[in-house]
């Protein structure tokens, strides 16, 4: 429901919470546009659905109706080209359009592009492993190359995770949707996949915590991590980055999580971090929980390895890791095989 730009009869009166009766009622009497297909069945713009909200005051649900705001918005920043590559599925081209779009400071078109993105890529670890992160990459060349000051690396950095957090509030309130309905939350975003229920011996899905150990301060990519365990199936705790390995114990305490991912950016771990560290690799030991630890400069230290129980370099090997290991949904699995055949 809701993912395109019209809506079927039925669709309206689930949004509208009336009967489909009145619906047509309502459009016969003039009071919402339409149009009729060759079929004869009745289509409604989402404009004109947002119109006829508006001037009747409908009560909608009220994440519903950002739901569809965000939806109009996306609809009005997009040129004709980029749709075009949402089509086509071109994550390379994409992520150009998205550092086009960064750079330009264009954040609401950015916004759009990543909302759209999440809605017609149905893998977390694609988009943020092929059109966020080299994206990202080349505003961190620039600013090396003082072609970009700090304040506009910020600036940008800020507009990528407002972007992701929109995101991911939506696709956790379609989780949320798609609990009460018993389908999985891909097929409540998507509409078009078999929504699998975790199987097996996971009936209620393990935690994970998704965290940055302390003064790491780079968070867009445990963002991802925390999005691709969702959309497998995980309880996904988010502690957030900088976190002081002795809160980050508590947490381990009180979630009691069966996994840990933890994102490393920063290349120098001096020697008393890497202590620390290592000292909460045994931690979890003890207590039965995998540690997951990815980033970009991640064994860069020769002469300190980081030691996990699984050590990736990119979303998609984190997806491949908890689906070999774990008993996941396979919703996400037929969606990946999807855009990319
Ligand atoms: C944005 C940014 C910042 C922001 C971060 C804000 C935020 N809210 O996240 C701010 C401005 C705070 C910042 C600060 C600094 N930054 Co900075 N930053 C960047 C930049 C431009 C983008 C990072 C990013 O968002 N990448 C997008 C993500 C999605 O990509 P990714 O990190 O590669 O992650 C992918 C994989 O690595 C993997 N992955 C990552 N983590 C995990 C975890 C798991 C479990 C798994 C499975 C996979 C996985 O999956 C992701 C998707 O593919 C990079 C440039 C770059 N090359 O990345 C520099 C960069 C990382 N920063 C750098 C530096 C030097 C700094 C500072 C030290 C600068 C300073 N002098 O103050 C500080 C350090 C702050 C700190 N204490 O942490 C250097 C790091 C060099 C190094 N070898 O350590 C970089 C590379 C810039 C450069 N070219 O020199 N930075």
């Amino acid at each position: 429901m809701m993912s395109s730009q019209f809506f079927s009869t039925r669709e309206l009166s689930e949004l509208c919470a009336v009967g489909e009766t009145t619906v047509k009622r309502w459009a016969n009497m003039g009071l919402i546009k339409y149009h009729k297909t060759i079929g004869g069945h009745r289509k409604f713009k989402l404009d004109d659905v947002l119109d006829f909200i508006n001037k009747n005051h409908i009560r909608v649900a009220p994440e519903l109706l950002e739901r569809l705001q965000a939806q109009k918005r996306a609809a009005e920043a997009l040129d004709l080209n980029t749709e075009i590559l949402l089509v086509r599925g071109d994550v390379e081209a994409l992520s150009e359009k998205l550092a086009e779009y960064l750079l330009g400071f264009k954040k609401s078109e950015a916004e759009a592009l990543l909302s759209k993105a999440i809605e017609r890529i149905p893998s977390f670890a694609v988009i943020f492993d092929q059109m966020i992160a080299p994206a990202m990459h080349r505003v961190g060349h620039l600013w090396c190359e003082k072609k970009l000051s700090i304040t506009d690396e910020h600036i940008i950095t800020n507009m990528v995770v407002e972007a992701i957090l929109r995101a991911k509030i939506r696709y956790e309130t379609s989780h949320q949707e798609a609990r009460a309905q018993g389908v999985s939350a891909l097929t409540m975003l998507y509409g078009n996949l078999d929504g699998a229920a975790p199987k097996g011996e996971r009936k209620n899905p393990s935690a994970i915590v998704c965290t940055c150990p302390e003064s790491e301060l780079h968070e867009v990519a445990l963002l991802g991590v925390s999005l691709v365990c969702e959309s497998l199936g995980f309880q996904v705790r988010y502690v957030g980055a900088a976190v002081p390995f002795k809160d980050l114990e508590s947490a381990i305490e009180e979630h009691q999580p069966e996994i840990v991912c933890m994102s490393i950016t920063n290349g120098r771990m001096r020697a008393p971090l890497y202590r620390r560290y290592e000292q909460f690799r045994k931690f979890l030991a003890k207590r039965g929980a995998k540690l997951i630890v990815g980033g970009q400069f991640l064994g860069e230290t020769k002469s300190r390895p980081i030691q996990a129980d699984f050590r990736a370099k990119t979303c998609a090997e984190l997806e491949q890791y908890l689906r070999e290991n774990f008993d996941v949904s396979s919703a996400t699995r037929e969606a990946n095989s999807k855009t990319l055949n």
